[in-house]
């Protein structure tokens, strides 16, 4: 009898050589183009992006990363999460436009041909919602994906706003800009003219093909390192001016209440932080023996130093091996060998910056914050693996 698949077979000197031969080795494989656009393999039809647990899927939600199924640091863009606020427009290139206007020389509308005849430069950075793993504060998610999904990675190309701002010619009295989204949302948010002259760039493409619809097409605004929100997508307007503009989403939103009373606002930056992927959350560990622990740790304020893993709770730690290429403002992959005795484990990693800055675990963080605060949550996550091998989020 043949075996129906390669692996079903052993040798056992009942089969001949020739039987071991899989079907799909026997029969010709599919045409090339089918289908044009190449999509990942059926067998892993469930690595996708979901909703936030309880939310549901509106126009005004967000969904989440699989951080345990990714291999590297780029995040493919199918799987990049989104955060839309009034849905993702549809918005065809030639009749986009961005405006910039306020305290400049001359106010200038550019339309994408005009974008992309300015010199471009290509870069990877990570991209974090603010409100990333703000389920921690007071509650515990099940999965990697839903405490830490609002991350993603991409190569981004576009072209430097410094440029773009020089060519309307920047008032000496500009000191913010606002940028505006063209979705129904119109989002708005004031950024540091610091900021703007800085790093930020004007993208249309991302991971080598034009932005996706969610990701702002057929333009975004990147502030490298900074949170989430401030990245505005479907950017059409730019207006300079001496002061912030208060906007919604810097006054009612984005803010972080204090223990104090008052509140902590244009929290731009943010800071670095860490997290286990594999094991993480919801797998089950297959027995005791080597298991490689695979995560990743990033920084808004510049690159990773160095990332610490331990498999007892922050009792004692062993410093894990970044993957190259370390870059600023970007994911770094890191992997420490751990021999699983079998007995019940906790499992964290810490990171530090090149600023020095480290990771607070989540009761110090705690302590300086409060628990009335949504955004900004970096503390250290805790995967405790039980006897039987099951892993599941705790608080450490
Ligand atoms: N115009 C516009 N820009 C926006 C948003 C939006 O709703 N409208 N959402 C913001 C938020 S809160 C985040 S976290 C990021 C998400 O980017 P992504 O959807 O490409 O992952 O976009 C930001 N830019
Ligand atoms: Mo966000």
């Amino acid at each position: 009898m043949l075996p129906t698949a390669a692996h079903a077979a052993q040798p056992d000197g009942k089969h001949e050589a020739s039987d071991l031969v899989p079907l799909w080795t026997k029969a010709q494989g599919r045409p090339i183009l089918s289908p044009p656009y190449g999509q990942p393999s059926g067998y892993e039809a469930k690595v996708v992006r979901v909703p936030i647990p309880g939310r549901t899927n509106t126009t005004a939600a967000a969904s989440l990363t699989p951080l345990q199924n990714l291999y590297g640091i780029i995040t493919p863009n199918g799987l990049v999460f989104e955060r839309h606020h009034g849905g993702v427009p549809d918005i065809p290139p030639e009749q986009h436009r961005l405006l910039v206007h306020g305290l400049v020389d001359r106010p200038l509308a550019f339309d994408m041909n005009d974008l992309q005849r300015f010199p471009s430069v290509s870069r990877m950075h990570f991209l974090e919602c603010s409100g990333n793993s703000a389920g921690e504060w007071k509650a515990k998610g099940s999965t990697v994906q839903i405490t830490h999904g609002l991350l993603s990675c991409c190569e981004w190309t576009g072209i430097p706003l410094a440029i773009v701002l020089q060519e309307a010619g920047i008032d000496p009295r500009a000191k913010w800009l606002l940028a505006e989204g063209a979705d129904a949302a119109a989002m708005t948010r004031s950024i540091p003219m610091e900021k703007a002259l800085d790093d930020a760039l004007l993208v249309y493409a991302q991971n080598g093909e034009m932005l996706r619809p969610e990701q702002g097409y057929p333009l975004r605004l990147l502030l490298p390192g900074f949170e989430g929100n401030t990245n505005i997508k479907w950017l059409r307007r730019l207006k300079l001016a001496d002061s912030p503009f208060m906007t919604r989403e810097e006054t009612s939103k984005y803010t972080d209440p204090m223990p104090d009373g008052t509140a902590r606002q244009f929290t731009f930056v943010m800071e670095a932080k860490s997290v286990i992927v594999r094991p993480s959350g919801g797998q089950t560990l297959r027995g005791p023996g080597f298991v490689e622990i695979e995560g990743y740790a990033w920084s808004g304020r510049g690159r990773i130093r160095r990332v610490d893993v331990s498999v007892d709770a922050g009792r004692t730690w062993q410093e894990a091996k970044l993957q190259e290429p370390v870059l600023p403002k970007c994911l770094t992959a890191f992997r420490a060998p751990w021999r699983w005795d079998g007995a019940p484990a906790v499992l964290q990693s810490r990171a530090m910056d090149e600023t020095g800055y480290v990771q607070p675990t989540r009761e110090a963080l705690i302590a300086a914050r409060g628990l009335e605060s949504y955004y900004h949550f970096n503390g250290i996550q805790s995967w405790q693996v039980g006897g039987n091998g099951a892993v599941e989020n705790v608080h450490a």
